[in-house]
């Protein structure tokens, strides 16, 4: 039996596999595969985030560990374009010395490399290094950006730091009224609803989505002529309007002098100029901009405020989801929502506050560690001269060896094979063909390439496009610490060995390390790497310098896993005690004060027009994760959804005569894609909806607009326009 935490999302649900424990894989050893347990059983414990709850994503994630087609020796395309086996040794012989070709002709930023918010701290904070420092370019970024970054920029400019949560997640419960903006956590994070059921007893559950989802439903039917229901509100704006939603919810707290002057007076700066951007957004406008009434924007207002604490409230929350980040307005939209808790004086107020819900796995710590293309580790700036003295101090090189910044994930990928730019790609934890903006136009850099490299445990749709694919260790096969939404870190621990030639990615990095004679350990035992990884995060935002694999088995040991197991940073030292509330006291800001910053509504990249006269939105369902590479693999999860589809109102498909069943035609200035319908009133009827977890004509990404939001570099996957037609022809 091995207590541990599900390999999927940022909830990080406490699961205890039942199975003897295997050989840890941080020799780098394979291990026999007679030694792996095929019958690994996974159950929930108990944990605050997940409450002993687990969804069915959890409950069938052993199975992805013997998947039949599971990679299990290194892969090399040979000269007929066939992925064949070959060893470790023909595998890293050849990767190296394609890189030192390359690079000895077109320079260090040749190679490029792009990580993913799943993996452990220790392989985020290695991948940043090895890029750093064995590669010696400044090209390395990751899926984080697709998923974290516009509530990471908009929380660094208003508060100072961004840690997802600022609280513990078990502090909603005690709410009157929780606002979520574009979040559907019933079906992204089930074991959470159990935090909003005291708001929504009290009847303050908020839900804005264009969609009526899972969450949606939890506020209960507004009734006919009413605008809100016994358990709050859903508003289901036009998509891509959220941030117009919010100031007109803004505007109205401030008209009708809801606002908590004492705090804004003491903890905040720049309300004049706040105010005076919000006077444009009445709500009457707004409601016809948005399509939500005006006397709802105003009831959440209202609301809002009741259950804040200057008004005597319980508290209240305001959170954020990709609905409203995943835009190129997306850090402007998550500052709107910063503005609206603290003008309410949210914000520090123990039992309220403003926060985003952090996806992946490791979304949280998979940004603070180095892995992002203009930071190193312990959050630091990598432009600037103290973080990069003190984290070349702990790398043992010369601060003017670090590269600069690099570009963001999306630019990065849309440079490959450009003239000047990368000419390699090594990918850790993504499947960038499926889950990208626009894949054909990535599908189109990857073969530009002179050489693609792709560590992943299962042949992954990316994986079978590349040159070289090395199998490396999953979640219950290696050591490791994962920091979940809250910002507390918490213990993966090893269960089973490895099968087949798998090795750890700690023990692949350290083998490109000394091919390319790079300074500096190269350490394969994680809690080692961590060790160093906490001290290179030492005075850096994120610091974990107090922490270590015997301070957490030991803290896990005493609470039982119930209360409170993992920390929560900073933590600043052996006997600090972490850090569950963040901004109880100061902002970590140059002036102690939270920012409030004028933002104004812009709209999406795309506009419906006569050519693409229809909204499509996309995101996610309960069965499949991400871009599918692991739950496409287990048999329940296929079995209860096989296949993307399109949600679509049945009024809008009578407009183009769609019957239920059709195969519809989906083009956007990016593309086409197939896929059947499934009628639902409980859309938009000018929206339609496809989630993005398969490859292929099926692929949402096929559509979805690059563009990127200025300041975060988030590309604008939530909003497209689209023309949309019965399906006549295949496509390819
Ligand atoms: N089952 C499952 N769970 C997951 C994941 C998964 O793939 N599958 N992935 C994990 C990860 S990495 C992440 S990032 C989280 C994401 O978790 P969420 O943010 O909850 O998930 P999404 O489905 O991407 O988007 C949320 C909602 O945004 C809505 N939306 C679309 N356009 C708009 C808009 O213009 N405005 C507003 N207000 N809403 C809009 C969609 O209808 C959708 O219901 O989930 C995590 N959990
Ligand atoms: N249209 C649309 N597109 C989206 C989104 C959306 O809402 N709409 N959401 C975006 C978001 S929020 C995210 S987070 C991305 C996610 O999309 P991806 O970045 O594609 O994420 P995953 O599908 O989780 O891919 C992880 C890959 O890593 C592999 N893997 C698992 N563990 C390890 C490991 O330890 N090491 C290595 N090397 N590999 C491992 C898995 O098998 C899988 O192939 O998708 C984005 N794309
Ligand atoms: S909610 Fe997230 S962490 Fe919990 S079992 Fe499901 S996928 Fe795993
Ligand atoms: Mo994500």
């Amino acid at each position: 039996m091995t207590d541990t935490h599900c390999p999927y999302c940022a909830l990080q649900c406490a699961m205890r596999l039942t199975s003897a424990p295997g050989t840890p894989p941080s020799s780098g050893a394979p291990a026999p595969t007679s030694e792996r347990d095929a019958s690994v059983g996974a159950e929930p414990r108990q944990f605050p985030t997940n409450q002993g709850g687990m969804c069915q994503k959890g409950w069938t994630s052993p199975q992805v560990l013997t998947t039949p087609d599971r990679l299990t020796t290194p892969l090399i395309r040979n000269t007929a374009g066939h992925l064949t086996p070959a060893s470790w040794d023909d595998a890293l012989d050849l990767i190296a010395s394609t890189i030192t070709t390359i690079q000895a002709e077109h320079g260090r930023d040749a190679i490029a490399v792009f990580g993913g918010g799943g993996l452990t701290n220790e392989k985020a904070y290695q991948l940043g290094k090895f890029a750093r420092v064995a590669l010696r370019t400044k090209n390395v970024d990751y899926n984080g950006r697709f998923c974290m970054s516009s509530a990471a920029a908009a929380a660094n400019r208003s508060l100072g730091i961004d840690r997802g949560l600022p609280f513990p997640l078990t502090d909603l419960t005690g709410a009157d009224a929780i606002l979520l903006v574009g979040s559907n956590p019933a079906d992204t994070m089930p074991p959470c609803v159990t935090h909003l059921q005291g708001a929504r007893n009290r009847g303050g559950l908020i839900v804005l989505d264009p969609r009526r989802t899972a969450t949606a439903e939890l506020t209960g039917p507004i009734p006919p002529e009413g605008i809100h229901s016994t358990h709050g509100a859903h508003l289901q704006p036009i998509p891509g309007t959220d941030l117009a939603v919010l100031l007109g919810i803004a505007h109205v707290v401030v008209m009708e002098k809801l606002a908590d002057h004492t705090y804004i007076t003491n903890r905040t700066e720049g309300y004049d100029a706040l105010a005076a951007s919000l006077s444009p957004w009445w709500p009457e406008r707004v409601a016809q901009l948005t399509g939500v009434a005006a006397e709802q924007l105003r009831w959440v207002a209202r609301t809002l405020a009741a259950a804040s604490p200057h008004h005597g409230g319980r508290g209240a929350y305001i959170i954020t989801g990709r609905g409203i980040e995943q835009s190129r307005q997306g850090t402007n939209g998550v500052t709107a929502a910063i503005n609206l808790a603290l003008l309410l004086g949210l914000v520090g107020n123990v039992g309220s506050g403003f926060g985003t819900l952090t996806g992946q796995g490791n979304g949280q710590g998979g940004r603070e560690h180095g892995q992002k293309a203009d930071q190193l580790p312990g959050y630091r700036s990598i432009t600037d001269p103290q973080a990069r003295e003190h984290v070349a101090s702990v790398w043992g090189v010369h601060p003017d060896d670090l590269p600069g910044a690099g570009q963001p994930a999306v630019e990065l990928l849309n440079s490959l094979g450009q003239p000047g730019g990368p000419r390699a790609l090594l990918v850790h934890g993504s499947n960038v063909v499926v889950s990208a903006p626009h894949v054909r136009r990535v599908q189109d850099r990857l073969a530009a390439l002179d050489l693609l490299v792709v560590c992943d445990v299962v042949p992954s749709e990316t994986a079978l496009l590349a040159d070289v694919v090395l199998p490396v260790a999953q979640w219950a096969e290696e050591d490791g610490t994962m920091t979940n939404l809250e910002g507390r870190v918490v213990r993966r621990r090893a269960a089973v060995s490895p099968p087949g030639q798998v090795r750890s990615e700690l023990w692949v990095w350290q083998e490109l390390a000394r091919r390319l004679h790079a300074p500096g350990v190269w350490s394969t035992c994680p809690s080692e790497v961590f060790d160093e990884l906490a001290a290179a995060s030492a005075g850096g935002r994120a610091d974990y310098s107090g922490l270590s694999y015997a301070r957490l088995d030991e803290h896990e040991r005493v609470t039982g896993g119930v209360d409170g197991s993992g920390l929560y940073w900073p933590v600043l030292g052996p006997n600090h005690p972490g850090t569950p509330r963040l901004f109880t006291d100061v902002f970590p800001t140059v002036s102690g004060r939270a920012a409030l910053v004028p933002v104004q509504h812009d709209g999406p990249g795309d506009t419906v027009s006569a050519q693409f006269p229809v909204f499509l939105v996309t995101g996610r369902l309960l069965q499949h994760y991400q871009s599918g590479a692991q739950t496409r693999r287990v048999a329940a999860l296929t079995q209860a959804v096989p296949g993307p589809y399109v949600e679509i109102h049945p009024h809008l498909a009578e407009v183009y005569s769609i019957t239920e069943g059709d195969d519809v035609l989906l083009t956007t200035a990016r593309g086409r894609a197939r896929a059947a319908v499934r009628f639902t009133s409980t859309i938009r009827r000018d929206t339609v909806f496809m989630p993005f977890h398969w490859p292929g004509v099926g692929s949402v990404n096929r559509l979805t607009n690059p563009s990127t939001d200025p300041i975060s570099g988030m590309p604008e996957f939530k909003v497209a326009a689209v023309q949309l037609a019965r399906v006549t022809e295949d496509i390819a």
